[in-house]
C-alpha cells in the first residue's frame, strides 16, 4: 500500500474510533527540540518525575519506542464538556480533563483497535499505540504534524478545539503521507551575529536579518535576496514549532535564549496564560517549572507541598485549568460527543468533608477509572488538607477585616 493510501485509510478509521484530529510526521531523531528538553531536565524543572531522566536514551533514539520507526500519526481528541461549576464553601475544584472516565483507559482501547487495522494493512510492519505511556514528546509531535502550535503555556493549542484536547499517538515502520505537516528540510545554521542561514541539509540557500527584538524577545526575521518572496515566513527557534498551518521551520537565532517566532504565532502578544498561572509556574513563554505547577503538585507530587505554594494553590483540589481557562483560543470550541468524558456524579466540585470520610474501599468502588485513581486515597486528603487549610485561612482573613472595620 504506498504512503498517501495508507495514511488515508489510517485517518478515515482514526476519526471512525472517536478520535477529532489525525494527521502524519516524521518522528522526530534528537535536534534541538531534545536539547531543550535536556536543558529542562538540567534545570530540575521535571520536579520528582524522574521517568524523564531514566529514559533520556529513548527520547533520544525513538527506536528503542518501536524498532525501525519512521512516521508518527499524531492523534487528538476534544474532551471540553459542560461548563465548571465554581466550588463553594467546603468543596474543591477539579480540573476539566479529570471529570469523566480516564482519558488513558478510553484512548487505550481505540490505539489498539487503530494497530489492528494498521496491522491488517501491512501485515510485516509494525505499529505502536501511546498515551503518554512512553518517552515521546507527543505535544511536539504534534505540532510537526500540523494539528496546531504550541503555546505560551506549553500546551498544544488547535485552531478548532483551542487545549481541550489530549493527544496520543501511533508510531509505525510505515512511511506515511506528511503533506500536512511541518516538515523539516528546511533546517536552521545559527550565527551569533543575529543573522540566520537558512539551509537546506548542508546546502544554504539564503540568508535572513533579525532586524528586530520585541520587548518579549521575539524575533521578526526578514528575508533577504534571494528568499524575499518565497514561501518560507516563519521562524523555528529553539525547536519550538507554535506555526501555523502552513508555515515552514526556518532559523535559529543564537545564543539560546527564549526567541520566538512572532508573525504567525497565534498566540501574537498574548501573555493571559502567563498571568493567570496562581503560582508563576509558566517561567516564561513556552516554558513550564512543573515544581510549581498545581498540576503537578496535586497529582505527581508526593509528600508535603512547599510551605510558599500551599495557599497560591486555592480551592484546587485536583489538577488546574487556570493557563487553559484564560486562553481566547478555548473560549469559543465545541462540545465533545465523547460519552466517556461526560462528568461523572459529584467529580466537580468535590465536598470535602465526604470526600475526608471515605475509607480505602468506598473510595475505590467510586473512584475506580477515573484519574483520582492514580493519586489514591492518601494523596486525595493531602489535597483536600490544603484545600481545607487554605479556605480557613481566607474565613480567617475575611473575620479580622471585619474587626478592623468595626
Ligand atoms: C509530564 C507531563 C505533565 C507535567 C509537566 C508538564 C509539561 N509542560 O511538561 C505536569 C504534571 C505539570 C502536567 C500538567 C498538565 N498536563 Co500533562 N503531560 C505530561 C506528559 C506525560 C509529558 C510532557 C513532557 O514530555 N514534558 C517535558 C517537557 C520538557 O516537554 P515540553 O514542554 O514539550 O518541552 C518543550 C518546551 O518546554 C521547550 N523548552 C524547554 N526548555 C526550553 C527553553 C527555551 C529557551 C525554549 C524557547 C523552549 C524550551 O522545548 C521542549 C521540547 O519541545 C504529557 C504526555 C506526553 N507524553 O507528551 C502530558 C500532557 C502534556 N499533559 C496534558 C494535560 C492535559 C495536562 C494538564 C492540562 C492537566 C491539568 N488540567 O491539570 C496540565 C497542564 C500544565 C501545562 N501548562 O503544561 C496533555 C496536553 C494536551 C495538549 N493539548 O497539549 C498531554 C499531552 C497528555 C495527553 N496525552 O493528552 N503534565
Ligand atoms: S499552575 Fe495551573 S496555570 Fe500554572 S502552569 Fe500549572 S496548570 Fe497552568
Ligand atoms: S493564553 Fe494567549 S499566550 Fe497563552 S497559549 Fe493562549 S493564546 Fe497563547
Amino acid at each position: 500500500m504506498d504512503a498517501p493510501s495508507l495514511t488515508a485509510a489510517l485517518k478515515r478509521k482514526a476519526l471512525e474510533l472517536g478520535f477529532d484530529l489525525a494527521e502524519a510526521a516524521p518522528v522526530s531523531h534528537g535536534g534541538v527540540d531534545i536539547d531543550n528538553f535536556e536543558q529542562w531536565l538540567a534545570q530540575g524543572r521535571a520536579g520528582e518525575m524522574r521517568y524523564f531522566a531514566d529514559r533520556l536514551d529513548a527520547y533520544r533514539d525513538p527506536n528503542r519506542v518501536l524498532e525501525g520507526v519512521i512516521s508518527v500519526l499524531m492523534l487528538g481528541m476534544n474532551y471540553r464538556t459542560v461548563e465548571p461549576i465554581e466550588p463553594q464553601a467546603g468543596q474543591g475544584k477539579v480540573s476539566r480533563y479529570a471529570w469523566g472516565d480516564d482519558y488513558h483507559d478510553v484512548i487505550h482501547g481505540r490505539l489498539r483497535r487503530l494497530a489492528e487495522f494498521f496491522r491488517q494493512l501491512v501485515p510485516a510492519g509494525k505499529a505502536r499505540g501511546i498515551v503518554d505511556t512512553a518517552p515521546f514528546l507527543e505535544r511536539y509531535h504534534a505540532a510537526r504534524a500540523g494539528l496546531g502550535w504550541i503555546g505560551k503555556n506549553t500546551l498544544l493549542v488547535n485552531r478548532r478545539f483551542g487545549t481541550w484536547i489530549f493527544l496520543a499517538a501511533l508510531l509505525t515502520t510505515e512511511e506515511l503521507d506528511y503533506s500536512a505537516s511541518i516538515r523539516r528540510e528546511s533546517i536552521h545554521a545559527v550565527s551569533p551575529e543575529g543573522t540566520v542561514v537558512i539551509s537546506q541539509g548542508r546546502k544554504p540557500l539564503g540568508e535572513a536579518k533579525n532586524n528586530n527584538i520585541s520587548p518579549e524577545r521575539a524575533a521578526v526575521i526578514e528575508l533577504l535576496p534571494p528568499l524575499r518572496g518565497s514561501p518560507i515566513t516563519t521562524v523555528c527557534i529553539q525547536g519550538l514549532t507554535p506555526l501555523a498551518n502552513d508555515c515552514r521551520p526556518v532559523g535559529t537565532i543564537t545564543p539560546t535564549e527564549t526567541s520566538l517566532p512572532i508573525p504567525e504565532n497565534p498566540c501574537h502578544n498574548c501573555r493571559a496564560c502567563l498571568d493567570a498561572c496562581p503560582t508563576g509556574a509558566l517561567v516564561a513563554p513556552y516554558q513550564l517549572d512543573a515544581r510549581r505547577c498545581v498540576s503537578y503538585l496535586t497529582i505527581e507530587h508526593r509528600g508535603e507541598f512547599p510551605e510558599e505554594l500551599k495557599s497560591k494553590i486555592g480551592s484546587r483540589l485536583f489538577g488546574c485549568d487556570a493557563c487553559q481557562e484564560a486562553c481566547p483560543w478555548n473560549r469559543r470550541t465545541p462540545a465533545t460527543a465523547e460519552k466517556a468524558f461526560d462528568p461523572r456524579e459529584g467529580m466537580n466540585p468535590v465536598d470535602i468533608a465526604k470526600l475526608q470520610s471515605l475509607d480505602e474501599e468506598t473510595f475505590r468502588r467510586r473512584f475506580r477509572g477515573t484519574p483520582f485513581w492514580r493519586i489514591k486515597l492518601d494523596g486525595m486528603l493531602r489535597n483536600a488538607a490544603i484545600v481545607k487549610e487554605n479556605e480557613d485561612r481566607s474565613l480567617r482573613n475575611d473575620r479580622s477585616k471585619d474587626d478592623r472595620k468595626m
